[in-house]
């Protein structure tokens, strides 16, 4: 999706800037004015009033998450043409997980819009002749019953038109309007407008699109297969899901957003909602300027800020050192157990005065240095007894495995096994593993602990028994030795037994 949408968005950029030069018709005056403005009359300030008929008419540039549309480089009104098209489509919640999300323009969210404050938003909405329900979309950020609600109120096979005047500057939400609205918005029908005040924002040098959503699905958190929308628990405000852009991962790993050190960066923050508030953090920065809830106001020195459902706000704040940041939910148990986590990956060079990095590690064992077991709950135990689908071939327990590996070893090993230098050692290309690979069962089934050395680098820490099923174990273990540089090879459940 990534190339697909870039292209299209420097396709659209070029678009824009071809036909940028016979827009420039707007008084000289009207910079001036807007300047002088005050943001409370900001409705009033008229920029040389044209009739709307006689406004430039442009076609919206339009991006999917997490890209953000280029500043606006007009200096006047026009007629902002935007298309938007309503789909019922299967994608993927999680790994293994798929849901049926209700979706503006393919996906969760919907494509970022961004106008200028005066401009009038010509909608064309149209919803497939293969959706089951009619949809239909209400803008905060217009002026009018429903925001458009009932105007956009679209059959499956039907388009609709309905305009409206971006009157006031901010970030908004939009989403679909109709019954049962909540469904409508828990299957993931919500994206973000942003109308730029007429002087623009500051400029920064990266911007991103980033909206959060709870789902709530048949299955509990991670429950393999095609997942049905549950409306009670969503009337409960019990979600199995908490995620950023639609899914788990769609901003991490090698999703993540990228950044580099001195730049600044801009998140344009939404949560759709449908039930929970957002405690928005990026763990290891502060924000620089907090737009609250995405209105005028700028807070500044921010540590959490509050995304209310149907809500927005704008974060700015510079990269000071290199390093993995983590978006996350502070609700902290919605990024750790329900997906609420992105990244953003800055590059650059170090600066040890800002942040030293880890200066020391010693062993502290105030548990007497004995092996720990990761406790179990009861139902997860009674789980572990049950078991799980017997992978048949090798291709399989490779896949399973890694769904394996990400909710047990990560934690630790970090993504790809690259590990952690000082602390948890590597399981990519690790020597120690390659040279006797039952070590690896050892390990997970008994704990490890004691001096080891891995690739020439020494580790005395502890890792705990992880509780698995044999199976689980023989397919982590086959995951592994079939990722990242590792010899290849398999472990089976037999082998497991063999040798606990
Ligand atoms: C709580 C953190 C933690 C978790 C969770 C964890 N490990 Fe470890 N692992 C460690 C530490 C620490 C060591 C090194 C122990 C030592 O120094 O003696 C280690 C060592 C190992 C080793 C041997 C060293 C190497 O790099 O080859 C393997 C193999 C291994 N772990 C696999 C796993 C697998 C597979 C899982 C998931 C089922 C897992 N670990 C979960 C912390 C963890
Ligand atoms: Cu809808």
């Amino acid at each position: 999706m990534k190339l697909r949408t870039l292209a299209l968005l420097i396709a659209s950029s070029f678009a824009i800037a071809a036909c940028a030069p016979q827009q420039q018709t707007a008084p000289k005056a009207e910079k001036s004015t807007e300047k002088s403005a005050p943001a409370a009359d900001s409705k009033k300030s008229a920029e040389a009033d044209k009739p709307a008929s006689e406004l430039p008419v442009v076609d919206a540039v339009m991006t999917h998450a997490p890209l953000a549309p280029p500043p606006i480089d007009r200096d006047h009104a026009a007629r902002v043409k935007v298309k938007i098209e309503v789909a019922e489509k299967v994608m993927r919640m999680a790994d293994g997980v798929e849901y049926k999300f209700w979706t503006f323009g393919g996906q969760v969210p919907g494509q970022m819009i961004r106008v200028r404050e005066g401009d009038i938003v010509d909608v064309e909405f149209a919803n497939r002749s293969d959706s089951t329900v009619p949809h239909n979309i209400d803008f905060h950020g217009a002026t009018g019953p429903g925001g458009g609600a009932e105007a956009s109120f679209t059959a499956p096979g039907h388009v609709s038109n309905f305009s409206f005047k971006a009157l006031q500057p901010g970030l908004y939400i939009y989403h679909c309007a109709t019954a049962p609205v909540g469904m409508h918005i828990a299957n993931g029908m919500y994206g973000l407008i942003l109308v730029e005040p007429k002087g623009g924002l500051p400029k920064v040098d990266k911007e991103f699109y980033v909206v959060q959503g709870d789902f709530y699905t048949k299955g509990k958190y991670g429950e393999q297969g095609l997942q049905p929308f549950d409306m009670e628990k969503a009337i409960k405000e019990q979600p199995d899901y908490v995620v950023f852009n639609g899914s788990v991962g769609s901003i991490a790993g090698d999703n993540a957003l990228k950044a580099k050190v001195g730049e600044t960066v801009r998140l344009f923050v939404g949560n759709g909602g449908p039930n929970l508030v957002s405690s928005f953090h990026v763990i290891g920065e502060i924000f620089d300027n907090v737009y609250v809830e995405g209105g005028d106001l700028i807070n500044k020195n921010v540590q959490t800020t509050l995304v209310p459902a149907g809500g927005a706000a704008i974060v700015d704040f510079k990269i000071d050192v290199p390093g993995t940041y983590n978006l996350v939910d502070h609700s902290i148990f919605r990024t750790f157990n329900k997906g609420a986590l992105g990244q953003l990956k800055a590059e650059g060079e170090e600066n040890k005065e800002i942040f030293s990095g880890k200066l020391s590690d010693n062993i502290y064992q105030s548990e007497g240095g004995a092996i720990q077991t990761v406790p179990l709950s009861a139902s997860e135990a009674a789980k572990v007894q049950a078991g799980a689908p017997k992978a048949g071939t090798k291709e399989e327990r490779i896949a399973a495995g890694k769904t394996v590996y990400n909710a047990n070893c990560m934690a630790c090993h970090g993504a790809e096994g690259k590990g952690v230098e000082g602390a948890f050692p590597p399981l990519a290309g690790s020597d120690y593993l390659n040279e006797d690979p039952k070590r690896g069962i050892h390990a997970i089934t008994k704990g490890l602990s004691g001096k080891i050395t891995v690739n020439g680098k020494e580790y005395n820490s502890v890792m705990p028994a992880v509780a698995l099923k044999d199976e689980d174990v023989a397919n982590v273990l086959t995951y592994v030795l079939n990722s990242w540089g590792n010899k290849g090879g398999e472990i089976t459940p037999a082998d497991v037994a063999g040798s606990k």
